[in-house]
């Protein structure tokens, strides 16, 4: 078989549905392999970290590899920050790009860079193909590379002469892996540690999306009654309806999820993960007591010195943990002979902060929401956006100012529904991720949140959005700047430097490209569009708004009235 066929056989055998990516003469080989015979379909972006974003928002939401594929030079250069955004936000993905003759690498010739070195620190693996017959190896380890915990980017370079080599080796079937289970001994002390504490609380990080652990999480407080809080990238985990759920940490305006962790004893961190959110925030004066869960160790860091550590499958630790708490809890019932919870595991009762604490972040949220002021106040909007969509409907946030009132007001209620880079936190991502998103996910709608900065960043792929017919929204919050940071120098030195610009008719870009248009020119207006937007099968729809901008303050500073 002809090697670029193998390579493409190899990654049916891993299950891959689509590729996203764009051309060029090194890949001619691979392209006509895919188009020959297999049913992966191409997905063709305009720009290659277009293709390397929808990959990466593939990877999130259906939790396998998601794939982009470029060209050799600039387009394998255009990749980097898509796949730096998915192997950051822990997210796999395999970018594919393709290579000069084997012959030319050693000297200089058109084009010709080395992309391993240069995806050297932002993937988990990478490697340049030399023969035919070791393919099928080397997918079957970059799959298996991508998806072990945690998730990230993995890079193969195909050579044009090594495309065109035959072999007679066969594809190798992947096995699931065995999943992890956690040591007793550190199951008994956890179970100790949890009943020995005072006030409690579950923090939940990224892992627990990423791993599908959220039935569990959603098990280990409804019966143990400890309260949660998550970081941005783990929204939903648990619904923001459950009054044991204190919601989105990390905004500092009232963080009062930041309060409830350190107001308590006993951090249980499960799948967390510290590039989203530094454990200096609350644990600074080390006083924590902290039960570490996920499926690897911990990482080093000063303020992150776990009591205990379990580095296992997640769901395995938290039933395990049920089931030895339910344990002492006969234990003791037998020998007190009454059925008392209290005390012994079960928190029936919400402490009195932790009441105050939600009530606090519930009316934060809404109270806006029949304010009728324009531009638009953040939270109005984003309370209309939730209040339009249903449950399992998507949000994708770009990055900038909006996306921490995303983060702090947008109420999720299940998993991978309000999808945020929280890692690298590039923007441009909104976008292409929503494109993959609805292809991924035809039955839910797809809505995309953009700063007026980000949005044309990627912009070009509103065209592969028409052309693949996909009625995907995208709200830009219009400030004509580049919001988010010129907060952050009013801030800190009283004046902005190098963030305005003007901003194009974005009714006639969306129609230019063959997309619905609307800007919106007041706030009662806002509603009705979305649901007019909503009702789009197949046509894309861009709705400018203009965003009261005013009160950003209050997401960055530490002390702002808070009421507790
Ligand atoms: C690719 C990239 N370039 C620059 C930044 C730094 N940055 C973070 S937020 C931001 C401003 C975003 O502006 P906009 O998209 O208009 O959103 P807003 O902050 O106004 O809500 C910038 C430049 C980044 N995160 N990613």
């Amino acid at each position: 078989m002809k090697a670029s066929d193998l390579f493409i056989k190899c990654l049916e055998a891993e299950g891959v549905e689509y590729i996203f990516g764009l051309p060029g003469e090194e890949t001619n080989d691979l392209a006509i392999s895919i188009s020959n015979s297999s049913k992966i379909k191409f997905v063709l972006t305009r720009h290659e970290q277009g293709a390397a974003f929808m990959a990466d928002v593939y990877g999130r939401l259906t939790h396998k590899v998601g794939l982009c594929m470029s060209t050799l030079g600039p387009g394998t250069t255009n990749l980097t920050t898509g796949v730096a955004n998915a192997n950051m936000d822990r997210s796999p993905l395999l970018a594919i790009t393709g290579q000069t003759n084997t012959d030319q690498l050693h000297k200089e010739s058109h084009q010709n860079m080395d992309p391993i070195t240069m995806f050297k620190p932002i993937t988990k693996w990478r490697w340049s193909m030399r023969n035919a017959d070791s393919i099928p190896e080397i997918i079957r380890r970059a799959f298996k590379i991508a998806l072990e915990e945690k998730g990230g980017a993995v890079h193969l370079e195909l050579p044009q002469d090594i495309s065109k080599k035959e072999s007679a080796i066969k594809p190798i079937k992947p096995e699931e892996a065995l999943r992890a289970m956690p040591n007793k001994d550190l199951i008994s002390k956890a179970v100790k540690m949890i009943l020995e504490s005072s006030l409690p609380i579950i923090l939940i990080g990224n892992g627990c999306i990423r791993k599908n652990a959220a039935n569990a999480l959603r098990r280990f407080v409804e019966c143990t009654g400890i309260c949660s809080v998550n970081t941005f990238m783990a929204k939903g985990v648990i619904s923001d309806k459950s009054n044991r759920h204190l919601q989105t940490i990390g905004i500092k305006e009232a963080d009062y999820a930041l309060v409830a962790i350190k107001k308590s004893d006993l951090v249980i961190a499960i799948g967390y993960d510290l590039v989203e959110y530094s454990p200096r925030n609350w644990n600074s004066n080390l006083k924590k007591n902290i039960i570490h869960i996920d499926f690897t160790p911990a990482e080093v860091d000063t303020y992150y010195p776990p009591t205990i550590e379990i580095a296992a499958d997640i769901e395995y630790t938290i039933e395990a943990i049920l089931n030895e708490l339910e344990n002492k809890i006969h234990a003791e019932e037998n020998i007190r002979n009454t059925p008392d919870l209290e005390g012994i595991g079960y928190r029936e009762t919400l402490p009195e902060l932790f009441k105050k604490i939600k009530k606090e972040v519930t009316w934060r949220i809404d109270r806006f929401s029949r304010d009728t002021s324009y531009p638009i106040k953040p939270e109005k909007l984003i309370v209309d956006v939730r209040n339009i969509l249903s449950e399992n409907d998507i949000v994708i946030s770009d990055v900038g100012a909006h996306k921490l009132w995303i983060a702090k007001v947008y109420n999720t209620y299940a998993p991978n529904t309000c999808l945020i880079t929280n890692g690298f936190c590039s923007m441009g991502f909104a976008l292409p991720g929503a494109i993959a998103a609805q292809l991924v996910k035809p039955k839910q709608k797809v809505v995309a949140i953009c700063g007026d900065g980000g949005f044309l960043m990627n912009v070009q792929e509103l065209e592969t959005a028409v052309r693949l017919k996909l009625p995907i929204i995208v709200v830009i919050w219009c400030d004509s700047d580049f919001g988010m940071i010129s907060l952050k120098q009013s801030m800190e030195f009283g004046r902005t430097a190098f963030t305005r610009f003007t901003n194009p008719d974005f009714v006639k870009l969306a129609e230019s490209f063959g997309a619905t248009g609307y800007k919106v020119k007041n706030t009662q207006e806002f509603r009705r569009t979305l649901e007019k937007a909503m009702d789009s099968v197949s046509i894309p729809v861009i709705i400018a708004i203009d965003v009261d901008y005013s009160r950003n303050n209050i997401l960055l500073e530490d002390s702002n009235s808070l009421r507790i």
